[in-house]
């Protein structure tokens, strides 16, 4: 039986956080430093605030007996000081720690085993479709990154490169990988030889360094993070397009069936779209509270543009010399910290079923004056209904720590976000029931002993659809058609999403960017032309140019 008894979860000193680093380019590690004939100069970093990791006061647990566990809760709330409230919430559910090198964090177990969920639903899907993992290394040599030069150049800034070892400055400094394009290409050039070495489909799951100078966010945008990097080749760009749809529709599915986040599926606008793809496309995410939009993971084709530049060839039937079709596609993170935007409230983490690395905390409640026998019996009973809900496959805890009150048991799982509570209280013993508590909406329901291990699957995909209908109507509700820019800075104003007819001029997007922008908020952009869209009638306007319009775009302020 999975017990917190015997795991030591107690109240902690509270954790400093030294302060982030001054400056970035003065040790061993330089973003952007390295290459000799380069000038640039790294921006000005956005510094992160210091973090006072201090976790919510504890109390002893004791005094709140029955009722609220004093100091548990959070000091933000979502509406009123969003940004706080994320930060804190992250350190306080015990998913980050903040670390002394600005814009790294660490990932607890907590958000680990969350990652972990996410991989073993991605993995088994893409081996399915035929793709195998791989592990390149972590560094990338000069000459090779600049194989790359015209598509890594707006991208320089962020490479950080290990110039020193020990007190040697290194002959050739050496680039941490920002993405594996220019690692694992070369090595496709030799292992393709002829039609039949394709299709080549690898995948690797790893972390990648991306020097940012904009503020950090836990799992939104930080300098080191985890991702999956699928790379393929084809012969045909058939089979290629083939594939970056069949990803697309999995990014969606880690999105909405897993994550319980809505997404649009869409393509990237030429302006937006990586620039060394062919085309990209992608899944977004909105959140409303800040009523910006969020990139979620893209699928590129990218064509034979890169097959060109390192020569990728195979010969065909007829022996002639054909350039290969590639794609790659990437899903980091930060899904984490969107599905934790999505659904957290006041209280701490709201997470989906299928998301949790635990999904039911029971709670046994005996009161002081219980008689011991009675006691004895209700311990048999939560071990008897653990162990009845794990041969079901239902991730449980039981907390039987008796220096805890049962309230701060429930402010302390509430916060960690586990979207079940069972009770079961000295009544609960004498009528054979246990107690169901939701975490999403806080509704109890009673259940009898022999109707445990049935009823607990059913309520959780119950919870997991819920979850994910109450996200969808949210966002639904945040999209405005707009035909005009002023309607379209009415939508933005009120932090929603436009939906517009578009003449597909990257000079319109670049106007409308600035126009938007406000003293308080950002520019908008496109977020994608969506693949799902009204009809466009002929003789349609651009909302902004006037000009006929060619498609619809969704547009919006974003991360
Ligand atoms: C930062 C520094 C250097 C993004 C960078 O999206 C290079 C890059 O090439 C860079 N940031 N990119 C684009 C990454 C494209 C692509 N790579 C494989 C993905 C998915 C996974």
């Amino acid at each position: 039986m999975a017990s917190v008894e015997e795991t030591v979860i107690v109240a902690e000193a509270a954790e400093t956080v030294p302060a982030p680093e001054a400056a970035p380019a003065a040790d061993a590690v330089s973003a952007a430093a390295a290459p000799k004939e380069k000038k640039e100069r790294a921006p000005k970093e956005k510094k992160e605030k210091p973090k006072k990791e201090a976790k919510p006061e504890q109390g002893d647990g004791k005094k709140a007996a029955g009722g609220d566990a004093k100091g548990l809760g959070l000091k933000n709330t979502k509406k009123d000081n969003f940004g706080e409230w994320y930060s804190e919430l992250v350190v306080a559910s015990e998913l980050i720690s903040y670390y002394d090198v600005s814009g790294c964090y660490i990932l607890r177990p907590w958000a680990y085993a969350m990652w972990e969920v996410v991989q073993a639903w991605f993995d088994k899907r893409i081996k399915k479709l035929g793709v195998q993992n791989s592990y390149f290394p972590l560094f990338i040599t000069e000459d090779v990154l600049n194989t790359e030069k015209d598509h890594v150049e707006g991208f320089a800034p962020e490479v950080a490169w290990v110039t020193k070892c020990g007190n040697t400055t290194m002959e050739k400094p050496i680039a941490i990988r920002p993405t594996s394009e220019t690692v694992m290409y070369p090595y496709f050039a030799q292992w393709i030889r002829s039609h039949r070495d394709l299709p080549l489909r690898l995948n690797q799951w790893t972390n990648v360094v991306r020097w940012e100078f904009k503020y950090p966010t836990p799992f939104i945008r930080s300098r080191e993070f985890l991702w999956q990097e699928g790379h393929t080749a084809f012969a045909t760009q058939e089979e290629a397009e083939r594939e970056v749809l069949d990803i697309l529709e999995l990014y969606r599915g880690v999105y909405e069936d897993l994550l319980a986040v809505p997404v649009t599926k869409g393509k990237k606008s030429k302006k937006e779209q990586f620039a060394g793809a062919f085309y990209t496309t992608t899944v977004e995410a909105y959140i409303p509270e800040t009523g910006r939009g969020i990139q979620g993971a893209t699928s590129h084709c990218l064509g034979q543009n890169f097959s060109k530049m390192f020569s990728i060839q195979f010969e065909d039937d007829d022996r002639q010399k054909q350039y290969a079709w590639q794609n790659s596609w990437g899903l980091t993170t930060r899904s984490l910290g969107v599905m934790i935007m999505t659904h957290a409230d006041d209280k701490g983490l709201v997470l989906p079923p299928r998301m949790a690395p635990k999904q039911v905390v029971i709670i046994p409640i005996p009161k002081a004056n219980t008689a011991p026998e009675t006691v004895e019996a209700m311990m048999e009973k939560v071990t008897e209904l653990n162990e009845a809900l794990e041969r079901q496959d239902v991730r449980v805890v039981t907390d039987t720590r008796t220096n805890y009150t049962p309230g701060w048991k429930y402010n302390h799982w509430e916060l960690k976000g586990l979207p079940l509570r069972m009770e079961l209280g000295p009544k609960d013993m004498e009528n054979g029931v246990v107690v169901l508590a939701r975490r999403d909406t806080g509704a109890k329901e009673i259940v009898a002993w022999a109707d445990v291990a049935v009823r607990v699957p059913v309520l959780l995909e119950t919870i997991q659809a819920d979850m994910f209908a109450a996200a969808k109507a949210r966002t639904g509700n945040c999209t405005e058609v707009c035909h005009s820019f002023e309607e379209f800075m009415t939508a933005l104003n009120n932090k929603h999403m436009a939906l517009t007819p578009w003449a597909d001029e990257e000079a319109i997007e670049e106007e409308v960017k600035k126009k938007s922008t406000t003293p308080d908020a950002m520019g908008a952009k496109t977020l994608c032309l969506p693949f799902e869209a009204p009809p466009l009638p002929e003789g349609t306007k651009c909302f902004y140019s006037g000009k006929p319009a060619k498609n619809w775009a969704l547009w919006g302020r974003s991360y």
